[in-house]
């Protein structure tokens, strides 16, 4: 079936300024899927795309609303808040599990865990000895500002700590939900390619920093690191990276320092 439609037929596309240009774009081959042309970025069937705006106009303010609340909490605790998004395995908990060992008796720190189901990571956290709550989100696929606004109302005070929020994995949706962090940072392991900046460019968009994990196994897979990095300059100029194999503590000072600065 030829169905030249959604290539040339954009009964909305006039220009309404986001028409800059994805580095991707030229990637693109006649006969391939493109939904994500519209103004709203994407399709819902039986939704018009200033429908789907409107939607998501609406659940983005309430949730930014919500966010900046946290974040004056945030503030006023003088707490460093830091948002962990990532594709699920690329080892947001093992990280966090040592980065909090190395942080006991030096700041205080905090934790909330978002996963649909389980309370497995939170029970590897509080194992460190660190207060931990679990968000299970159901089939919600991201954490968003209520349920973290919640889950601090669970947490002791952390006056002058770290609070790290583990995200849900996933590399799409955690990216347009505020939660009143500082900062979020992407984790990427290197056995999930490093073309991923690109193929989820929203994300490394997002982030202030990109964790590059587990190059302990850098000799075992085809991973280019300097092409890797290069992809998540190209959506993001301005994002950091640290290298990191949470396992053998490999580049965990350089992650340490960054912290130490945030
Ligand atoms: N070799 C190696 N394995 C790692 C490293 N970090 C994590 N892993 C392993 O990767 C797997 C997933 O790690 P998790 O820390 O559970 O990953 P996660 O991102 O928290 O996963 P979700 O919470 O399910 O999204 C586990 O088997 C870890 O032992 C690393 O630096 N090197
Ligand atoms: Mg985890």
């Amino acid at each position: 079936m030829e169905d030249h439609e959604h290539h040339h037929d954009h009964p909305h596309s006039h220009d309404h300024g986001h028409s800059h240009a994805h580095p991707h774009d030229h990637d693109h081959q006649q006969g391939d899927l493109h939904y994500g042309k519209g103004e709203a970025g994407l399709s819902v069937p039986g939704m018009g795309q200033r429908q789907l705006i409107a939607i998501e106009m609406d659940v983005l303010a309430k949730n930014n609303a919500l966010a900046a609340h946290n974040r004056e909490h945030f503030d006023e605790a003088a707490q460093l808040v830091l948002n962990l998004v990532s594709s699920p395995g690329s080892g947001k908990t093992t990280l966090l599990c040592e980065t909090l060992r190395q942080l006991a008796d030096k700041r205080p720190c905090a934790v909330i865990e978002g996963d649909q189901q389980t309370s497995a990571d939170a029970d590897r956290i509080r194992a460190t000895g660190v207060p931990a709550v679990q968000i299970n989100t159901g089939k919600g696929c991201h954490l968003d500002a209520k349920m973290v606004h919640d889950a601090c109302h669970q947490l002791p005070a952390n006056e002058g700590g770290i609070l790290f929020i583990e995200n849900v994995g996933n590399l799409v949706c955690p990216a347009s939900f505020d939660l009143g962090e500082k900062y979020k940072v992407a984790i990427l392991s290197v056995t999930e390619g490093e073309e991923k900046p690109l193929k989820y460019p929203d994300m490394f968009a997002a982030a202030h920093l990109m964790v590059i994990n587990k190059i302990d196994l850098l000799p075992y897979v085809s991973f280019d690191v300097a092409r890797c990095i290069e992809n998540a300059k190209r959506v993001n100029p301005y994002i950091q990276v640290i290298q990191v194999s949470a396992t053998t503590g490999e580049g965990m000072d350089a992650w340490l320092n960054w912290l130490a600065t945030a």
